[in-house]
């Protein structure tokens, strides 16, 4: 067997037809969407045989809609010509300017989306359920602190649902305030959430200086399985965004087990070097093709990789679960 290292140089392989999806495949849905400027950053799930994609479009306003596109066979895809409305967003309580990058975790006969929402000076996360991707309702709006990159574990531990998310901790000059630790809170009602403490740091001077969660983690024997974005921020002129993997504890996922030392994807082809934010390859969504009867995702299953490029269009990767496990160094 080659060292890991060099396995995870090989492993994740863009699809032949990326981008798979780009502006060009939005329809217009006027007088809100005509001739849209950018799609990127999707949430992924499969529900019975049709692959779904929840997209963050950007209209020439620059304002942020979600849509969907569906696919039989994951990487050739229709986008709904209709820009999703979500029930309840007037709870919310105060003035959302864009709600983005969607987290899609099926969980007891429904899917959770996480957001991020945009408001005054300030990130925060919205979560959203639907049981059929036609009618969408808002759950719940967190009111307390700045963060992003929320994701919802796929089910509950002793009845309290967990998610990690990245709270903004790091002054950007400029820019929206980043983080660089992902952390663990936990949740018996999906209204209130209480953080349980740190899950994994950024690494100063590597590829993965501050962080976020990319998909929700997968269930397998040996942990679950995260993918997360890692940023470099020490070049002079730009970030640079890349997906890399790490592995949790089942029973207690604040425990990192595992973690790639290396990234296992980053902007190379010229559709994620170039567009509104280069150098950016930005994991959110995934999908395991095969489980066992008991929920672990079994390792020689095809994963896709949906990630957003450049904060234009869309690529897909492939790998299988065991390839991923492998690039976890303990
Ligand atoms: C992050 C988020 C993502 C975006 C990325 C690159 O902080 O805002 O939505 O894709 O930056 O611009």
């Amino acid at each position: 067997m080659p060292p890991i290292l060099e396995w995870c140089e090989m492993i994740l392989k863009r699809s032949e037809l990326n981008p798979i999806l780009t502006r060009a495949d939005i329809p217009d849905v006027p007088p809100t969407l005509v001739n849209a400027t950018s799609v990127f950053n999707p949430g992924a799930v499969k529900v019975g045989d049709t692959y779904l994609l929840l997209l963050r479009v950007q209209t020439r306003g620059r304002e942020t809609v979600l849509m969907l596109a569906h696919s039989t066979d994951g990487e050739r895809f229709t986008v709904e010509p209709e820009i999703i409305r979500i029930d309840g967003l007037e709870k919310a309580g105060t003035r959302i300017y864009h709600l983005y990058d969607p987290r899609i975790t099926y969980i007891e006969g429904e899917y959770l989306i996480m957001l991020a929402a945009d408001i005054d000076n300030d990130c925060r996360l919205a979560t959203v359920r639907t049981a059929d991707f036609q009618h969408f309702e808002l759950v719940s709006f967190d009111a307390a602190g700045d963060t992003r990159n929320g994701v919802i574990f796929p089910e509950r531990f002793s009845d309290k649902y967990l998610r990690l998310e990245r709270p903004n901790r790091i002054a950007a000059e400029g820019n929206a305030a980043s983080g660089s630790v992902i952390t663990l809170s936990e949740s018996a009602d999906l209204q209130t959430w209480r953080e349980l403490g740190p899950v994994m740091a950024g690494r100063y001077h590597y590829w993965d200086e501050l962080i976020g969660a990319g998909p929700p983690p997968v269930k397998t024997r040996d942990g679950w399985l995260l993918i997360y974005h890692g940023v470099a921020t020490h070049f002079a002129s730009v970030n640079i965004y890349q997906a890399g993997v790490a592995l949790l504890d089942l029973i207690n996922p604040s425990i990192v087990i595992g973690r790639g030392r290396d990234n296992i994807l980053e902007p190379r082809e010229l559709y994620e070097l170039t567009g509104q934010v280069p150098n950016v390859v930005f994991p959110s969504g995934l999908i395991v093709e095969d489980y066992d009867e008991e929920g672990f995702a079994l390792p020689h299953s095809l994963a896709r990789l949906y990630y957003g490029a450049a904060d234009t269009c869309i690529g897909l990767a492939l790998m299988t679960v065991q390839q991923l496990l492998d690039c976890c160094e303990p």
